[in-house]
């Protein structure tokens, strides 16, 4: 699935995607053209249906993404400082939007970028050595990547706000506590975790799945009496399909459904 120099993007037949970022020497740390390879595999995996759940995570052990590429940012004037949150907020919303589900599988720093990219994932697994944070003011630049936008969503404001002002590491434990992450599990076990979960979401009906994630996300921009009447028009659509009929029989008959798509 294309050929990257920054990424691996492996597909195997049974809908799962794993797409690791792999620059292990700088603890995968994003660099412009990282991020414009990601946002070519984001194209790619969007349009390939066969997909039901992607996973993201970093090469090694010792970094899921150690934040935006400190190296390439440390030459940039307003223009193109502008240009990389352009890239970078486009690619964590893509991620975030996709049709497929998206799995982070947090395996040691996910500091700045590191913690936008997990954060842009719609489930969020640690390993137990994971550290989140958003150093950004240390470096004299704020939180980007549009995440100074989602991240109060998802963990509320005075969360956030401590997170991207005091520039601090927390450890899984204490981002479990607040609600990052999903769960921590050992980090010998993070990617069979994230697998299993994985294969748990692709074995259910795929457009109900397609579903329920965009009234969810689309529903956060409504207010609730408007997402309460999408969800009734998405949710009458799904009794429009095979699917639901070969669930409901399947359950009725006792066996597993076999899922088609349609
Ligand atoms: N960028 C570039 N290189 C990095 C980065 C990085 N973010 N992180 C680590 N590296 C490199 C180190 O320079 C080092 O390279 P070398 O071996 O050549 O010296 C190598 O990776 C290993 O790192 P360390 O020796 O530092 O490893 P330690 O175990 O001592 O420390 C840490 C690990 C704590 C993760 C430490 O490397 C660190 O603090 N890294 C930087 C973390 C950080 O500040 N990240 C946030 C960057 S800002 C950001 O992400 C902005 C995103 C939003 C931008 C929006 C723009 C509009």
């Amino acid at each position: 699935m294309g050929s990257y120099q920054n990424i691996l993007v492996e597909k195997e037949d049974n809908g799962i995607c794993t797409v690791t970022i792999n620059r292990p020497k700088v603890l995968n740390a994003l660099n412009p053209e990282t991020m414009r390879e990601l946002d070519d595999a984001a194209d790619k995996i969007a349009a390939d249906l066969s997909i039901r759940v992607v996973i993201i995570t970093g090469s090694g052990n010792k970094a899921f993404v150690a934040g935006a590429d400190i190296a390439s940012m440390s030459t940039m004037g307003l223009w193109e400082g502008r240009e990389w949150g352009v890239l970078g907020g486009g690619v964590s919303q893509k991620i975030e939007e996709l049709p497929q589900i998206v799995i982070a599988a947090v395996n040691g720093y996910a500091l700045g970028g590191g913690t936008v990219l997990a954060t842009s994932c719609n489930i969020r697994l640690a390993a137990d050595n994971a550290v989140f944070g958003l150093p950004e003011v240390k470096l004299g630049i704020m939180a980007g990547f549009a995440c100074t936008q989602t991240l109060p969503r998802l963990i509320g404001v005075p969360n956030a706000i401590e997170l991207m002002t005091t520039g601090k590491h927390i450890n899984a434990q204490e981002a479990y506590r607040i609600g990052l992450v999903n769960k921590v599990v050992p980090a010998n076990e993070l990617l069979a975790a994230a697998r299993e979960m994985a294969k748990q979401i692709a074995a259910n009906g795929p457009l109900a799945v397609r579903l329920t994630k965009r009234a969810i996300y689309e529903g956060l921009s409504m207010d609730l009496a408007a997402g309460r009447i999408y969800e009734r028009e998405l949710h009458g659509l799904c009794f429009t399909t095979e699917d639901q009929k070969e669930g409901m029989r399947a359950f009725l008959e006792k066996r597993k459904p076999n899922f088609k798509d349609r």
